[in-house]
């Protein structure tokens, strides 16, 4: 197992590579959005959830609130409950009080210090389930503990339309990766947001207190501090635009002169207009995401949506089921 410095080291390289990698390409300059999470990038996207203009979160929760009965029927009794990123709160306390006589909670997060604090605010609240907090990127490879109970079904929690943060190929190999760590039997819940109207989607990532600007644009400042960059945080704008061939919320910072900016010792330049990529935030409608499912293995068993169809979760089943 990585030691706290090693991985931290780790993270760094693989920050910087990432960076000067996404920095390089032509020609639309592009950054992973994994690296919007720095403390202060958690922070704000915390913030973010709670804004009017920001309804997934709201409404992702008022569904499982609703209908906590029938998913927990449809997880079944004595579940290992596996739940891959372990930032939902309040989400994974409403299933895990819905579920009958849970097995086993297995929160899965990169973020170490993260997942305990999560782990320990769960167990203080359900002192009577088992918790085995797994540190783990879950979009990589990466092995479940060997010695799981066998005999109790395993399901998949993944809420938060994260799933969106994938790319089309991404989202499959992940679904297909988490068919095969539940098994058989296995099952997933999956929370995604909904393709709607442009006038509700956008404000979802422009609002008007700019909280979504300074989650995109704290990057730069991530960068500067962290790899010795020296980006003018004033020359950069942030811009949430459509795209229709991914069906996405795009985030993008803009240029707003020529200029040049230098990160570990290499020098970038910009044009004015030019944009860096920093996520997409796909959006599916409930047929094009169980074509998705079906792709890895799953078939749709139940779809959970709000009434004014903004968002749904999804409770999947193996094929054969
Ligand atoms: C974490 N993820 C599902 C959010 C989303 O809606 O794509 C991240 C986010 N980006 C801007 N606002 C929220």
């Amino acid at each position: 197992m990585l030691e706290k410095t090693d991985f931290r080291t780790a993270q760094r390289e693989a920050f910087e590579a990432d960076i000067i990698e996404g920095l390089s390409r032509t020609p639309q300059k592009t950054l992973p959005c994994r690296w919007l999470y720095d403390d202060r990038g958690s922070e704000l996207f915390e913030q973010i959830t709670a804004l009017p203009e920001y309804y997934p979160t709201r409404t992702e929760t008022a569904i499982l609130r609703e209908q906590a009965g029938e998913i927990a029927a449809f997880c079944g009794p004595r579940t290992v409950l596996v739940e891959y990123g372990a930032g939902a709160g309040v989400k994974t306390e409403i299933l895990l009080g819905a579920l009958e006589n849970p097995a086993l909670y297995l929160p899965i997060d990169i973020a170490g210090d993260f997942l305990a604090t999560s782990a320990a605010r769960i167990e203080r609240r359900f002192p009577y389930i088992e918790i085995r907090p797994v540190v783990a990127d879950f979009t990589d490879e990466f092995d479940l503990p060997d010695d799981l109970p066998k005999l109790t079904p395993r399901v998949a929690f993944f809420p938060g339309s994260t799933i969106g943060n994938l790319d089309r190929d991404e989202a499959v190999a992940f679904l297909r990766r988490v068919r095969a760590q539940v098994g058989e039997a296995g099952k997933a819940v999956i929370g995604v947001d909904l393709k709607k109207d442009l006038a509700r989607l956008l404000p979802a990532y422009d609002d008007a207190a700019g909280v979504t600007a300074a989650f995109n644009l704290n990057l730069l400042t991530r960068i500067n501090a962290e790899l010795g960059g020296d980006f003018a945080e004033d020359g950069f704008a942030h811009e949430a635009r459509w795209s229709e061939a991914t069906s996405a919320v795009e985030m993008h910072m803009v240029s707003l002169r020529a200029q040049k900016a230098e990160v570990a010792g290499r020098s970038f330049s910009f044009a004015e207009g030019e944009t860096i990529h920093t996520e997409s935030s796909r959006k599916y409608s409930t047929s094009s995401f169980a074509e998705l499912a079906e792709e890895a293995g799953w078939s749709v068993a139940h779809v959970w949506s709000d009434p004014d169809g903004l968002f749904a979760v999804f409770g999947l089943a193996g094929t054969s089921d």
